[in-house]
């Protein structure tokens, strides 16, 4: 009865260079994330108003007519009621989005993002009608 150990071949020198040549191939992938993430930056879109728990993270936001602002209401934030307004009340304004030109304002819950198109150049006060002092201004250019 043989033990087998003649199977048990030494491969060492013949696998070492596939691994190598996998490592090789690797690199430029790597530095292609890199380079993304870096593109990244960590910051927001400049686009973006994010809500915390009783206000927004932005006092005041600049975009050109036509395009969108990016409200994200993260996990850490919360229920919120947003129209343009003033103080806890909506007000309808000339030119600002349709979305948020009502009456009661539109709900954001936890989670939720919405892009809102700001098709005419003006100053737009977004606020919300549960949180006191929550409010953004939108400036469109
Ligand atoms: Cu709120």
């Amino acid at each position: 009865m043989g033990m087998g150990m003649g199977t048990h071949r030494n491969l060492r020198g013949t696998d070492d260079f596939p691994r190598c040549l996998a490592l090789l191939t690797l690199l430029p992938l790597l530095a292609l994330l890199a380079l993304t993430l870096a593109g990244c930056g960590g910051s927001r879109a400049s686009n973006e108003v994010d809500m915390g728990v009783a206000a927004f993270q932005q006092s005041s936001v600049s975009i050109k007519a036509g395009e969108a602002i990016h409200f994200v209401d993260p996990a850490t934030g919360g229920t919120h009621v947003i129209c343009v307004g003033q103080g806890l009340t909506c007000t309808a304004q000339s030119g600002a989005p349709a979305a948020l030109n009502t009456a009661d304002g539109i709900t954001f819950n936890t989670g939720d993002t919405r892009d809102i198109i700001f098709p005419t150049a003006g100053t737009y006060n977004v606020i919300c009608v549960i949180h006191p002092g929550m409010e953004v201004t939108i400036t469109v250019s």
